[in-house]
């Protein structure tokens, strides 16, 4: 059955489907308030396809997949399922298509006219993966901190897709509100480390080592005044 006026549609009868990649908590833990009124503790409470809104990559290796199912006078219905297969240790560098499937995450197009389709964000600029190319480290108005890593030339820098910054158990950093971000050798060991604040909480920065980066030998995370 043709489905018309899908963005990413490369036949007529391709539908809308969301990849909802394990490597984002299904149920996702954020933080929804000011470190300043938790009393510095970071509070998670689950969201579910919470951290969908975002427009971050996942690993591809495993997740959910959902789509559009159109019923005809109650017969079943038969989809094709395609998949573009990762060659053995190659990392995915496309963010999946986002078709709109009414599960409560925003309606993306095909090109988008803002990057973070959020209203806050705060933007430092550093070499995070030491690959010798500059990346964006970037802030975000729900507290969260994502890597953008530059994936062209320092002539010509290309920013694809963005991943999660997450602490030594696996989760998302998460600031509250209004993250802002500085790249920063903050303990002078050699190692980048990341300060993070939030606009509700700027006096109480966050001192991380996220765990996801190879140069950095641990990962923690601490709050002072
Ligand atoms: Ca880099
Ligand atoms: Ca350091």
């Amino acid at each position: 059955m043709a489905y018309s006026k899908y963005a990413y549609g490369r036949s007529p009868f391709d539908r809308p489907f969301r990849w909802y990649d394990d490597s984002i908590s299904y149920e996702f833990p954020g933080f929804a308030d000011a470190v300043s009124r938790a009393k510095g503790r970071i509070v998670r409470r689950p969201k579910t396809r919470g951290g969908y809104f975002f427009n971050a990559i996942g690993d591809w290796r495993k997740g959910r997949l959902a789509w559009i199912h159109t019923s005809v006078r109650n017969e079943s219905a038969t989809y094709a399922v395609y998949f573009d297969l990762l060659r053995r240790e190659e990392e995915p560098s496309r963010i999946p298509p986002r078709g709109w499937l009414g599960d409560g995450l925003p309606r993306c197009d095909r090109n988008g006219v803002t990057t973070m389709g959020a209203d806050h964000s705060r933007v430092d600029l550093d070499d995070w993966n030491g690959d010798g190319l500059v990346d964006l480290v970037v802030g975000e108005h729900y507290g969260h901190v994502f890597w953008w890593p530059n994936v062209g030339t320092k002539q010509n820098p290309e920013f694809r897709f963005c991943r999660f910054m997450k602490n030594q158990d696996g989760q998302p950093l998460d600031a509250g509100l209004g993250a802002a971000v500085k790249v920063v050798d903050w303990d002078a060991d050699g190692d980048l480390d990341l300060l993070l604040g939030g606009y509700v909480t700027g006096n109480m920065p966050m001192h991380v080592k996220p765990e996801e980066c190879a140069q950095h030998e641990q990962t923690f995370l601490q709050f002072f005044d």
